[in-house]
């Protein structure tokens, strides 16, 4: 389940073991910061880390819909908060990468306001998928990010990404050593996804989650 404290609006069921099977993922809109992102009644999940992680290349292999949202390998590619709607129930959010130096924007811990304003005030976000490349060491900017989203109390689930890239012994020792990191920062270990947008490996955990977070199996 996603770490830390639910919306107050929750709408979470526990214990189901059900996944949700994605009928439509169409694009809706763009938003350069939170007083413009659409009003929407929709449970939302969004998808936030470095940029270049791998976050628009996620959720086009998580709604198999390639070209939905523009990747690149150029860092910085997604500039806006974009929205998807999926099944016309619910939402994903493709959110602008952090660490990216030059993005002309404020910066708060490295990512930019108008992120840290939508994570923490839009009514209608579930829950985030926290990106984290498998194949580097721990790094300083993704530790204070999820600091900050621990110290805020917003529920994530960690996706280490790009796990086609190595053995699936070096992905664990590197989840490994991050999850240690991660253990000044939270009590529990949060829950982890280990994920490839090349083999589709860990689109049906994501979706899991997901279908347990909307409170349905199917
Ligand atoms: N091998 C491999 N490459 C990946 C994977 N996911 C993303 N990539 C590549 O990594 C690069 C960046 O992917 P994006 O999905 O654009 O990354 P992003 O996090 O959305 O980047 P920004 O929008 O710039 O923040 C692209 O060249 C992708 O093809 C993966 O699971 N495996
Ligand atoms: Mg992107």
């Amino acid at each position: 389940m996603f770490c830390g404290r639910y919306p107050a609006h929750e709408i979470y069921s526990s214990g189901s073991e059900g996944t949700v099977r994605i009928t439509s993922a169409v694009f809706h809109s763009s938003a350069p910061n939170l007083a413009a992102c659409p009003e929407s009644d929709l449970p939302e999940f969004a998808f936030i880390g470095r940029s270049n992680v791998g976050k628009s290349s996620l959720l086009n292999m998580v709604t198999r819909k390639e070209g939905l949202a523009k990747v690149s390998q150029v860092p910085g590619k997604t500039q806006l908060i974009n929205f998807f709607t999926i099944n016309n129930a619910w939402s994903l959010v493709d959110l602008p990468g952090y660490g990216y130096a030059k993005v002309g924007q404020e910066q708060r811990t490295g990512f930019s306001v108008a992120v840290a304003e939508y994570l923490r005030r839009r009514p209608n976000l579930l829950g985030t998928f926290v990106l984290i490349d498998c194949r580097i060491s721990p790094q300083k900017l993704d530790l204070e990010f999820l600091g900050w989203m621990v110290s805020c109390q917003l529920p994530f689930v960690l996706v280490f990404t790009k796990a086609d890239k190595l053995s699936s012994k070096a992905v664990q020792a590197h989840c490994a050593a991050f999850l240690h990191a991660m253990r000044p920062i939270s009590e529990e270990p949060p829950d982890h996804v280990v994920s490839s947008s090349k083999s589709g490996a860990g689109r049906l955990e994501i979706l899991r989650l997901i279908a347990t977070a909307l409170g349905h199996g199917g």
